[in-house]
């Protein structure tokens, strides 16, 4: 899978040399191009930003360095899927991560500031699938850790890149797997560590009773912390034992 990244902090990709994606990027699973959009400005100060067009607080980042980065990196004829982090975009989920392990090629933009002119995203629409992206409820100085963020969720999904594929299938919201329970406490060894014994049933070698108790924590665990998720679950997904968890 190719990425571009376009910013104008590099240095923040920084954390995709090591570790898993660092890996995956050695072995050429991953190619990865971080591009400074200062590189396609023209003036002396290199601009990337104005005041914003009706009045109020802070900058936008202009139009022209984007697409000339845009032209540079996505030439006629060539079609990555364009990601734009944006506290406004449709939420980020497991289900989109997965789409976008299915792509060859994505291209990121990082918005500073209040953001990025609208003609950039409208302009790129009519050559290549775009797509403003939301992490949540909340809001980040800028697209740039968005874009670490959903580069490791997306990485981590590419065939080869996680040691074990059965990770993977056992995630939280992954589709199938506990039917999108959160997942339950995990223990390895001592089995008593500072008086606190490991759960009797992870020990007793009883593959049927784990997994039920395995269940019913996570059953638990998604009361607690995402009730919301509960009615998400199949019809039918639980059965008499679960109601009484
Ligand atoms: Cl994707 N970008 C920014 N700047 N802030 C966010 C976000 C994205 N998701 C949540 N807050």
């Amino acid at each position: 899978m190719k990425l571009d990244i376009v910013t104008i902090f590099p240095e923040y990709f920084a954390p995709l040399e090591i570790s898993l994606l660092g890996k995956a990027r050695r072995t050429g699973l991953l190619d990865v191009h971080v591009h400074d959009l200062r590189g396609w400005t023209h003036d002396r100060h290199r601009t990337v930003d104005d005041t914003p067009y009706g009045g109020g607080p802070g900058m936008v980042m202009k139009p022209e360095p984007w697409g000339e980065a845009l032209d540079a990196l996505a030439p006629p004829g060539a079609a990555p899927r364009m990601i734009i982090p944006t506290p406004s975009g449709r939420p980020f989920t497991q289900a989109l991560a997965a789409e976008y392990a299915a792509e060859p090629w994505l291209l990121f933009a990082c918005g500073r500031y209040e953001g990025i002119d609208s003609r950039v995203a409208e302009e790129a629409r009519t050559r290549m699938p775009v797509d403003e992206v939301s992490l949540g409820d909340f809001v980040l100085a800028g697209g740039e850790v968005a874009v670490l963020v959903m580069v490791e969720a997306v990485g981590r999904l590419l065939p080869g890149v996680l040691g074990n594929a059965d990770s993977v299938a056992d995630d939280s919201f992954a589709p199938g797997a506990m039917e999108s329970l959160l997942e339950g406490p995990v223990y390895t060894k001592p089995p008593v560590w500072r008086d606190r014994p490991v759960p009797d049933v992870l020990l007793s070698g009883h593959h049927g009773a784990i997994a039920r108790w395995r269940r019913d924590e996570a059953l638990r665990r998604t009361a607690r912390h995402r009730p919301e998720l509960l009615p998400r679950l199949a019809a039918g997904a639980l059965d008499e034992h679960d109601r009484r968890v």
